[in-house]
């Protein structure tokens, strides 16, 4: 039986979900956004279908307000709520997106009660929180993308700065999602040689500056909203190994219990995403100044999640 896909939010990076998963086959979708932009999702459903025919796509994308028709969704990716505007934080953001992702989450608890949840709203790790919480699913039923974002980012700035294929970059980028990310540039490896012995410090730092900076930047040039073929992207592929049972190991927020010494909130680290989810978390061992990029990241995401009131 094909799979079930529901899109929570219809609008930059919902249809470029919807377009993504009808391409890669990943089951029929169901892009669902509030009733003043029911003519949106409606429309966006019926161009996908309609391109269809061209490579013979057999999965349907249906434009839905209707919460009863994402009943019996396999998975949902969230992408309810504001984007940045040139000038904000995502943090910005959290008033008006927690108003969102709290009806959201209660309507996701009501009517997908066994859905895999996939976030991409910001502020990203105080939204998967919340997400987290409201529906009270369990641990592995609920991440955040981010991760895979800011790694393709990071590969992406390596590749333009060593003029070399994409392909053979090897990253890695942890923590929150804000300026204070960490990139494990130890780790990182092009063609199997690292990084460190192909790029030197000043344009190393400077790829880090901008994979940190990669939303802002984006946000500057759009001036309406932030990124969305990329997000769509990088959500998709988390989708892809949950669905397909890939069991990929990808960074993502995940819920910890102790590891990496966090308990109790979101973090961007390496996971295995499966059929069961989130079906672990991978501990790497961090070398001193990368734990204490670690704290500090953990610090930012942690006073946003704290300053949430559920
Ligand atoms: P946008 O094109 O504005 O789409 C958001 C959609 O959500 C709109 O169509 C709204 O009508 C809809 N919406 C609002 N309230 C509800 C509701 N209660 N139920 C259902 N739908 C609702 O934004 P976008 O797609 O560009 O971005 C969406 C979110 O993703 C924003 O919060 C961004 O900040 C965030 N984002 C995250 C990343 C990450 O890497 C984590 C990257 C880019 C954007």
């Amino acid at each position: 039986m094909k799979k079930k896909i529901g899109l929570i939010g219809g609008g930059q990076i919902g249809g470029n979900l919807a377009l993504i998963a009808v391409q890669k086959q990943l089951g029929d979708v169901v892009l669902f956004d509030i009733p003043q932009a029911e003519g949106l999702v409606k429309g966006k459903a019926l161009d996908i279908n309609q391109l269809s025919a061209v490579d013979g796509y057999d999965c349907r994308v249906t434009g839905t307000t209707d919460w009863k028709d994402l009943a019996g969704s396999d998975l949902l990716i969230i992408t309810a709520g504001v984007p940045r505007k040139p000038g904000m934080s995502r943090e910005d953001l959290l008033e008006i997106n927690l108003k969102i992702m709290r009806d959201v989450a209660n309507n996701v608890k009501a009517h997908c009660p066994t859905a895999f949840l996939i976030n991409i709203a910001n502020p990203l790790d105080a939204m998967v929180y919340a997400l987290h919480r409201i529906t009270g699913f369990k641990k592995n039923q609920v991440v955040g993308m981010a991760g895979v974002l800011d790694t393709s980012r990071f590969k992406f700035f390596v590749a333009e700065a060593l003029k070399c294929s994409i392909r053979d970059v090897e990253a890695l980028v942890l923590g929150g999602h804000g300026d204070d990310m960490v990139p494990l540039t130890r780790h990182a490896t092009v063609g199997g040689v690292p990084l460190s012995e192909l790029l030197p410090k000043e344009k190393l730092d400077a790829v880090i500056k901008r994979t940190r900076e990669g939303g802002a930047e984006l946000v500057a040039l759009y001036k309406t909203g932030s990124a969305y073929f990329a997000p769509a992207a990088s959500a998709i592929a988390m989708a892809e190994s949950y669905l397909l049972d890939r069991k990929r190991i990808l960074p993502c927020a995940a819920y910890l219990e102790g590891e990496y010494g966090i308990r109790g909130y979101f973090m961007g680290v390496p996971a295995q995403l499966g059929a069961g989810g989130v079906e672990k978390v991978i501990e790497l061992a961090l070398s001193s100044e990368e734990k204490a990029e670690m704290e500090k990241s953990f610090q930012s995401v942690k006073r946003t999640i704290d300053s949430v009131k559920l």
